[in-house]
Order: structure tokens, then C-alpha cells, then sequence
């Protein structure tokens, strides 16, 4: 059965096509230096917002009209494999990422669950012989069940530890079933509603073992996959352990675990953390700990995780600077963690998104190479810091001065002189490259 029988394969037709359901900048085989745009972007499609989600919002019910919900149940999973490969082959998406309860529904018991889960990855694997899309990353959902009321890994309840050990456990012969490049752990409740009632130093170092744990079992089954922690400052709880990308690396420091994992960094957890995505990305690439992206965006004006799609170009622009001062994403990808809004209901608006989504991209990719090649963020970082490559500068660079000696400089200094960051002229340059790097005029 076909789910999107009016839609045909989603191509390339360049910024003059007209056609809304066509590419205008993402043309997977142009080459952007020696590589593709299609495997710089490595694009992926999240399961759990467009085959799962029903567009329901915390005061509404769900508004998608979905044509596999004629179904339900295990035939509701099965329905969504079918409609999801359809939309894969038609977007021509390399990559996809699900939750455990995005493709199988939980059963009575968790041995139940598990079952149900063996005969949609089957499926799944089935639909994966004959199609390009490859697994990014899967994940299981610790946060949704009311068993993960108080968490999961950090539960104050030792039987959740335990329970959601099982999961993890379960997630990675998944992941490895089905090839997957990176596993996901985003810890949805891993954090606290009051510190009243918590015992934060138990929970924390509780997480740490968990973590551990998960790696010892993914070496015991050789699943090779990246690991990635997803930091989120808050929402659902208030405050999440794994607050920021900072926060999260000194977390994995602590734990002994920063050579096990990257990080899996999403633009709305960035904003709600008080973060630039890109400054996100910059912390993890600067240490480098940049694994994998989760492209959406947030909605200035409303304060929560809206996981709208990608559609600022000059965010998408400086998010493809890190990317590709970071010489790419390796194993990772970018991953649309976002979902259409309540009003776009109609299965064809999940095709407008993603095309917005990764035209969006494809241009800051276009964008964010030019500058680079022409050096023009490099040339103004260069300059700006050039005190420090002569000099008393230099020395201290080399570790060769110390307070005495710049004591000594310093009463040596009669007039210290600033050179203006010329902040406006380089946001007025990036206009300039926004508006141009396409047309070369
Ligand atoms: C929630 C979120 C998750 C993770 C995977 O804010 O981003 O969907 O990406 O669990
Ligand atoms: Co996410």
C-alpha cells in the first residue's frame, strides 16, 4: 500500500523552480569541496515526529491526519514502516533515528515489549535491504511510561534503575541489528523537579554507572557505535543534569566517561539553556566532542521546546561554520528532532517541511564554505588575537612569563590601545555572502 500517492520523488529543480514539492538549494550530488552535499549534510528524518506524533499540544489534542492511523496496534507499527520507507525513498533522506516506542508499542510485560520490538526491527531490516536509508541512531524512551515519574537512571526507585537498564540494554541489540552509526541517550527526566527531595550526588554518580554499564554491554555484543549524550537544560524537568554541552563534558570528565561519548547537540536545548546553537557547537568542536546535530529550531517568542524546522538561514550558516570547521560529523548527522506545527495537519506538509529543512541547510552549507574559502571569519580572528603571536603575547602563550615578568611589562606600558571588534561590519559581510553565495553576483 502506498501512504503519500500524490507525492512524487522529491528533486533537485534550483532557486527559479516554483514547484513547492521540489529541492531549490539541496542538490545531494553537488560537490561542496571534494565532498557531496549528501554526505556532508547526512540528513535524517526522526521517526517519532513524523510517523508517531499526532500534533497534539498541552492544551489541544492531536490534528494529524495520518493514513496508516486507520490502524492500530502491532498493524499500526507495521503501518508506519511501510509509510516511512515511502517517505524516505521520496525525500531521498539517507538516514532515519527512532525511539523504541516509536516503532513498536509496549507490551504488558517488558519481555512483551521486547517481542513486539523483534518483529518490527525485523521488518525494519527487511525494508533496509532494499532501500538506501541507513540508521543513524535509535535511542529507547526512558521518560514517557509513569514508571520514569521520578527518572530513570537517576530514579530515586532502584527497581527504575534497573527496569530502564533492561531497556538500554534492549535498545543496543537493536542498534546493532540494524547497523546503527551512533546510539542516543537523551535523559528526558534525568534531572530534578526540587532539590528538596534529592539526593543530587547519588543520582548523579547513579547516572555515571549507568552510562558505564551501557558501554561495557555494547563492547560485550560488539556494537561499535558512537555514543552520544543529548544535553537538555530543563523540560520536562526543571533542572536536567545535563544542562548544557559545558555542563555535560564536565559531567563525563567526572565519570571517566568523555573518550566513551560525543555529544548529540540540539538547537532549541541550546536556546533554552541561555545558548547560541551555535556556541553549542563551537563548545563541543573546540574540545573536539561534536558528534551528531539535532537540526530544528525554537520559536522566539514562546519560552519551551517547540522543535520547529530549520528555516533561519544565517543559524543554519553559522551552525555549517562549526560543522565544517569540525571537518564534518564523522559518524553523526543532522537529524530533523522537530516536528510540523498543530496547523499543518495534511500528510503533505511533512514533505514541505523537510524540504525547508534541508534547503535551509544546504544553503548555510553553500554559505558557510565560500566563507571559509575566502577566510573571512579566519581573517578577523587572526587579527584580532594577533598580540599574542609576538611579543609579550607570545611569551605568554609558551608558557614562558609569569606574574613577575608582566609586572615588569606592564609597568613598562604607558598607553594600552583597543582595536574596535567591527561587529557590524562583519554581520553586514555575512549579509553580504547570504545574499551572493549562489548568484556569484
Ligand atoms: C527531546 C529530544 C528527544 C531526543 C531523543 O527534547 O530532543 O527527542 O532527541 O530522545
Ligand atoms: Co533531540
Amino acid at each position: 500500500m502506498r501512504y503519500f500517492a500524490n507525492i512524487d520523488h522529491i528533486k533537485y529543480e534550483g532557486p527559479a523552480s516554483t514547484n513547492p514539492l521540489a529541492f531549490k538549494f539541496y542538490n545531494p550530488e553537488e560537490k561542496i569541496g571534494n565532498r557531496t552535499m549528501e554526505e556532508i549534510l547526512r540528513f535524517g528524518v526522526a521517526y517519532w515526529h513524523t510517523f508517531t506524533e499526532n500534533l497534539k499540544d498541552p492544551f489541544g489534542t492531536g490534528t494529524a491526519i495520518r493514513p496508516w492511523d486507520k490502524f492500530s496496534g502491532m498493524d499500526l507499527a507495521k503501518a508506519r514502516v511501510e509509510a516511512a520507507f515511502e517517505f524516505f525513498e521520496k525525500l531521498n533522506v539517507p538516514y532515519f533515528c527512532f525511539h523504541d516506542v516509536d516503532i513498536a508499542p509496549e507490551g504488558e510485560t517488558l519481555r512483551e515489549s521486547n517481542q513486539n520490538l523483534d518483529v518490527i526491527v525485523a521488518m525494519i531490516k527487511d525494508y533496509m535491504k532494499n532501500s538506501k536509508t541507513k540508521l543513524l541512531w535509535n535511542t529507547v524512551n526512558n521518560f514517557s511510561h509513569p514508571r520514569f515519574v521520578h527518572g530513570a537512571g537517576s530514579s530515586n526507585n532502584a527497581d527504575v534503575f534497573a527496569y530502564a537498564a533492561a531497556k538500554v540494554k534492549k535498545g543496543l541489540e537493536v542498534g546493532k541489528e540494524l547497523g546503527a552509526e551512533n546510539y542516543v541517550f537523551w535523559g528526558g527526566r534525568e534531572g530534578y523537579e526540587t532539590l528538596l527531595n534529592t539526593d543530587m550526588k547519588l543520582e548523579m554518580d547513579n547516572l555515571g554507572r549507568f552510562f558505564h554499564m551501557a558501554a561495557a554491554y555494547a563492547k560485550e555484543i560488539g556494537f561499535d557505535a558512537q555514543f552520544l549524550i543529548e544535553p537538555k537544560p530543563k523540560e520536562p524537568t526543571s533542572h536536567q543534569y545535563d544542562f548544557d554541552v559545558a555542563s555535560g563534558y564536565a559531567f563525563l570528565q567526572n565519570y571517566g566517561l568523555q573518550d566513551i561519548f560525543k555529544f548529540n547537540i540540539e538547537a532549541n536545548h541550546a536556546t533554552l539553556a541561555g545558548h547560541t546553537f551555535e556556541h553549542e557547537l563551537r563548545y563541543a568542536r573546540i574540545h573536539d566532542m561534536l558528534g551528531s546535530v539535532d537540526a530544528n529550531q525554537g520559536h522566539p517568542l514562546l519560552g519551551w521546546d517547540t522543535d520547529e524546522f530549520p528555516s533561519d538561514l544565517y543559524a543554519t550558516t553559522l551552525a555549517m561554520y562549526e560543522i565544517l570547521k569540525n571537518g564534518g560529523l564523522g559518524r553523526g548527522g543532522l537529524n530533523f528532532d522537530a516536528k510540523v506545527r498543530r496547523g499543518s495537519f495534511e500528510p503533505e506538509d511533512l514533505f514541505h517541511a523537510h524540504i525547508a529543512g534541508m534547503d535551509s541547510f544546504a544553503v548555510g552549507l553553500k554559505v558557510a564554505q565560500k566563507m571559509m574559502d575566502d577566510h573571512v571569519l579566519e581573517n578577523v580572528v587572526h587579527n584580532r588575537y594577533s598580540s599574542y603571536t609576538e611579543g609579550i603575547g607570545k611569551e605568554i602563550v609558551d608558557g614562558k612569563a609569569d606574574f613577575h615578568k608582566l609586572e615588569e611589562y606592564a609597568f613598562g606600558l604607558s598607553d594600552i590601545k583597543n582595536e574596535s571588534g567591527k561587529l557590524e561590519r562583519i554581520k553586514a559581510t555575512i549579509n553580504q555572502y547570504l545574499l551572493t553565495a549562489y548568484t556569484g553576483k
